[in-house]
């Protein structure tokens, strides 16, 4: 029998304590160990790990209270061939979604968590999505026998036992389990990251609200208060509640004037989300100012008023390291400066890290993220392309004084954004809500091996949201539309594209630190006063409607990111019908109106479409 540290005084939660009681049964720990979240606590873990050799602690002088962790070259991301939606009926997890019968993937699961956590400790770890006591958080208990889970969740939610006051004797909770499959026999050696080389599960059941993740200890397959519970299982809650849970970065606009307008926006992988949410504005917009909430996840209400309210349900950032600088994004490269744990980046003579795109001129040389002697000319990466900083947000520059008001903030627009090297022009606006939601749900950004020239070669990712949905997706398109209805003012919703090039395969738009003035425009449409032309796609801004202060840009260079080729563009909604044909059973007729509505404009528009001089 598993020995039990006694449960804190504070937890008074039956179901909960029956619960732990039945997984040490069956998982077998040698230790329960219940998580207090106290900085002692995380301090400990860490040097227990820097012991065993999971963490190298990095030169307290360049990276104070920072650690280096190196996974297992197996087990280096999100798994989604192993990723499971296991509702009751296969329909409703629908044809994007991998299923299997809940009850045949518990008895499988039960068959791998026998005994899995033999020779470890199992860690409770009550945590909060969202700050302690909202009324838009969720709380979650993840058991897990990896320390690296533990300290990662410290930073990424509100983890600790002030949860238990919050849960009371019933609070709702969503159990989360987690083991890294590999039992050690007594006075066997533990890897320094272990996980299973032959099975990964990442399992949700929405209609227990339950997540169980077997044989990975990397990332969103781990971290179960993220991906799984903030997305797949939030999004199947807030279907059937009546808010939203989507994969968007959240941030502040403040004018000059003082007029501040909170937007949210949804990018596919590879887009440049985090650097988005933490945008300095450009030369010309003095006295402007960004403020970040989030850079993943946002949980969205209608507040009692009707207008949508949105909160970070995270408390740190699991950032992408390769390309992050203080060229590309200074605001994370603070937010990452201590109290961070690296995971698979290169390590320098000097004990700090080191990745692809951090400076112009690599260090002379390091060791690699494989634990192997790196130099420039090598031909190997020093770090893993989702080598990952896990940094607490409170560390951001930019982080909005209202990050953690309970009600959110007051979301104004919805952005989308993929990656096309032709015709989607660099910014347009929805002609209303439903037209809005078409736009979103065709999202899609091309695969970057892709020819350039080729149009429509899109991967289809509907509000970003493909991976992440823990039902079927046309009735999450419905979901979005039956959300609109309810409100008497809608957010504003808005597509744009960073990434048009010319014929010699060039980037037109002079790159992500110019995007300030495309996100004024926004702002200024969301608030009523800016000004915009109706054409046949959408509402577009005329060159005098965007801002060009400090930057040189033509005319022309402008007209080129926004014209579109009519017949391109008809052809498009030709791949919107294939895609939506594979979600026939469920999808919402809204679509196919919109979809001839399109069309039909198109049909009437000149061969070139652009907003008028
Ligand atoms: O590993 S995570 O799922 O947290 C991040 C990602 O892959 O998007
Ligand atoms: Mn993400």
């Amino acid at each position: 029998m598993p020995v039990l540290l006694s449960p804190p005084r504070n937890c008074q939660h039956q179901t909960i304590l029956d619960w732990i009681t039945r997984v040490s049964e069956l998982c077998q720990p040698e230790h329960v160990y219940w998580c207090d979240g106290s900085q002692q606590e995380y301090d400990r873990l860490c040097q227990q790990m820097v012991e065993a050799g999971t963490f190298i602690r990095l030169n307290p002088e360049k990276r104070p209270n920072s650690f280096l962790a190196r996974s297992h070259p197996d087990d280096v991301a999100r798994v989604e061939d192993r990723t499971f939606i296991c509702s009751r009926f296969e329909k409703d997890a629908g044809p994007t979604n991998n299923w299997m019968d809940p009850k045949e993937m518990r008895d499988k699961l039960t068959g791998l968590f026998q005994g899995s956590m033999r020779g470890r400790t199992m860690y409770v770890v009550p945590f909060s999505m969202g700050p302690i006591g909202s009324h838009i958080s969720r709380i979650g208990i993840q058991l897990s026998d990896s320390p690296y889970v533990v300290v990662n969740m410290k930073i990424m939610t509100r983890m600790g036992s002030a949860v238990w006051d919050v849960l009371g004797q019933n609070g709702e909770f969503v159990p989360c389990l987690h083991s890294v499959g590999v039992p050690l026999n007594s006075g066997e050696i533990d890897a320094p990251w272990p996980c299973n080389h032959n099975q990964k599960y990442i399992v949700h059941f929405p209609e227990d609200r339950e997540i169980w993740s077997y044989g990975s200890g990397y990332g969103g397959n781990a971290l179960l208060g993220k991906k799984c519970l903030a997305l797949r299982i939030a999004s199947a809650m807030g279907r059937d509640e009546g808010w939203m849970a989507e994969h968007m970065l959240i941030l502040g606009v403040e004018s000059p004037q003082g007029e501040k307008t909170y937007v949210a926006a949804a990018f596919p992988s590879a887009c440049g989300k985090t650097n988005f949410a933490m945008m300095i504005p450009p030369k010309g917009f003095e006295g402007w100012k960004i403020f970040t909430v989030g850079d993943d996840i946002a949980w969205i209400k209608p507040s009692p008023s009707g207008a949508l309210h949105a909160i970070n349900p995270e408390a740190g950032f699991f950032g992408v390291a390769p390309g992050t600088s203080y060229e590309s994004n200074s605001m994370a490269m603070e937010t990452c400066a201590k109290n961070t744990i690296f995971t698979n980046v290169g390590l320098t003579p000097d004990g700090d890290v080191w990745w692809e795109g951090m400076t112009d001129i690599p260090p002379e040389k390091l060791v690699d993220w494989t634990g192997q002697d790196w130099t420039p000319g090598c031909g190997r990466k020093a770090a893993h392309p989702n080598s990952r900083f896990t940094a607490p947000a409170s560390q951001c520059p930019t982080i909005d004084p209202a990050w953690e008001d309970p009600d959110g903030v007051p979301i104004k627009a919805f952005i989308f954004g993929g990656r096309a090297s032709q015709n989607q022009p660099l910014v347009y606006q929805s002609f209303n809500w439903g037209h809005g939601v078409y736009l979103a749900a065709t999202l899609g950004s091309e695969k970057t091996a892709a020819a350039a020239g080729k149009t429509g070669d899109f991967r289809r990712d509907p509000m970003a949201m493909l991976p992440f949905c823990g039902y079927h997706m046309a009735e999450y398109f419905d979901h979005w539309l039956s959300m609109g209805r309810k409100l008497p003012e809608p957010p504003r919703i808005f597509r744009v594209n960073w990434f048009l090039k010319d014929e010699g395969g060039q980037f037109l738009w002079p790159g992500y630190g110019q995007n300030m003035r495309v996100l004024k425009w926004i702002v200024e449409r969301a608030q009523g006063h800016g000004y915009g032309v109706e054409t046949p796609i959408g509402w577009m801004p005329r060159y005098r409607d965007l801002d060009w202060t400090g930057l040189d840009y033509t005319h022309d260079q402008f007209n080129r990111l926004m014209t579109m080729d009519r017949e391109a563009f008809k052809m498009q909604t030709v791949a919107h019908e294939q895609f939506f044909l594979t979600l026939k059973d469920k999808l919402p007729l809204d679509f196919l109106m919109e979809k001839e509505l399109l069309v039909s404009r198109l049909w009437r528009s000149p061969a070139q479409i652009h907003p008028p001089k």
